[in-house]
């Protein structure tokens, strides 16, 4: 197969003042932020379905991008150009790392026999562009929504039968992240939830999908896989209430089943403002836990109600992301992966490599500022001098456990009043991002 994208060469860093539109700015692979090569830092990812698979078609109109690359849609000589489409953009944008769907791989046939014999064969040939490239695998997953077997979800199913299908899917789709070599695999639970509860035994759903979880990790162990499970949380869409609504409650979820071991979270930008959360909320939560996995980084639109997967373009957002992810010690197994689409009115090939030079840049930025955030230092002085008051005397004997309510009473009322805790300074310490992202 020759070449696909023809008019777009190696995408190389020209910095901040190039006016070259295929080109990037900020992000420079190899440059050291903090003693790390910013390539290791971000480990980003290309998602197969949005780049590979989408084509713009929404619930109003079809496609409006041709992602055939040269051959017929729905044929394992498309799988094929879909790999090499990929690999090609990924070298072109230096992007070392992608994910998948087992049905974004391979046109899903009518029984599962057939569809894993043609995983088997787009997997061979992946492996072989991945030898040949040193392209790796960040996490795969099963697609256990699209089918319409699942419209009562997968592991939350009602029929037993749904449920052994949804087992094969993960089981196969294991086999294939341990083929590639992959260090992650995740369960989003789009379907995993309910529409009303006048049919619904949540208390029965919930067992039902932990124990499907438990299932995949032990099927895992027992194969090598010896990455991270995640949960990818989300709080609806399509599913009007889905169980892993955000960080707080997959947490409790996995605590409450005993999974929390083998699984972390993938935090997703759009995901956490759909939960009426930020994208940093949603990290830190995660991060306290020991539970920050890999993230999806994306952005959504806060003027319209659902999961539009734009490419990131907020460097708040992006710097607020990278500060959680150098403060919790960066992402091991995990990356930063675009689940991101191009808008349906962009639809060129150019605008395929546009949108990854805009998120790729945009997360570029928001590294070198975390960083600058960290170095100055004045943002962690200042929380840090906040909560002082449990350094010594009364407070230090709550925070060591020695002490009761009682002696906390009677040292209340000895007191009187206490004085006001201390100005939260939040319009000081908004001046001081400002400052270090633009001074
Ligand atoms: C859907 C979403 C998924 C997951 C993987 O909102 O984010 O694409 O990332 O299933
Ligand atoms: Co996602």
């Amino acid at each position: 197969m020759g070449e696909i994208f023809k008019n777009i060469p190696k995408i190389q860093y020209e910095g901040p003042s190039s006016k070259n539109p295929l080109a990037f700015k900020f992000y420079d692979a190899d440059r050291e932020i903090m003693g790390k090569p910013m390539k290791e830092h971000l480990r980003f990812s290309m998602a197969w379905w949005h780049t590979l698979c989408a084509t713009g078609a929404d619930m109003f109109g079809v496609g409006t991008a041709d992602k055939s690359f040269g051959a017929e849609v729905g044929t394992m000589e498309h799988a094929k150009a879909k790999v090499d489409a990929g690999f090609e953009l990924m070298d072109k944008l230096g992007i070392e790392y992608f994910c998948f769907h087992d049905v974004d791989l391979v046109p899903e046939a009518d029984t599962i026999a057939e569809t894993n014999a043609r995983l088997d064969e787009i997997t061979d040939y992946i492996k072989e562009k991945m030898d040949a490239t040193g392209k790796k695998l960040l996490w795969g997953t099963a697609n256990l929504f699209s089918n319409p077997i699942y419209m009562n979800g997968a592991g939350s199913t009602n029929s037993a039968d749904v449920y052994c299908f949804a087992a094969a899917q993960v089981k196969k789709a294991l086999d294939i992240t341990v083929k590639l070599g992959g260090k992650g695999y995740v369960f989003w639970g789009g379907r995993e939830g309910y529409e009303t509860l006048l049919n619904t035994d949540m208390k029965f759903e919930l067992d039902n999908i932990a124990r499907l979880m438990k299932m995949a990790v032990d099927y895992g162990r027992s194969i090598g896989f010896d990455g991270d499970f995640y949960i990818e949380p989300k709080p609806k869409e399509p599913t009007k209430h889905q169980y892993d609504f955000d960080a707080a409650a997959a947490i409790a979820f996995l605590k409450e089943y005993g999974l929390d071991k083998d699984f972390k979270l993938n935090i997703e930008a759009n995901h956490a403002t759909l939960a009426g959360h930020t994208f940093q909320h949603e990290l830190r939560v995660s991060a306290i836990h020991g539970m920050l996995g890999s993230i999806d980084a994306n952005q959504g639109d806060l003027l319209l109600g659902w999961d539009t997967d734009h490419f990131p373009f907020d460097v708040y957002e992006a710097t607020m992301c990278m500060y959680e992810v150098l403060k919790a010690g960066g992402l091991k197994n995990g990356g930063l992966n675009f689940d991101a689409k191009n808008r349906r009115p962009s639809y060129t090939a150019e605008d395929m490599f546009y949108g990854f030079i805009l998120g790729m840049d945009t997360f570029a930025l928001g590294l070198i500022k975390a960083a600058a955030l960290i170095e100055d230092g004045r943002i962690d002085e200042f929380v840090k001098e906040r909560y002082s008051s449990f350094n010594s005397g009364i407070g230090a004997k709550i925070v060591k456990g020695e002490t009761n309510l009682a002696e906390l009473a009677e040292y209340a009322e000895k007191l009187g009043a206490p004085e006001l805790p201390g100005s939260g300074r939040q319009e000081y310490l908004e001046s001081i991002i400002n400052s270090v992202l633009f001074g």
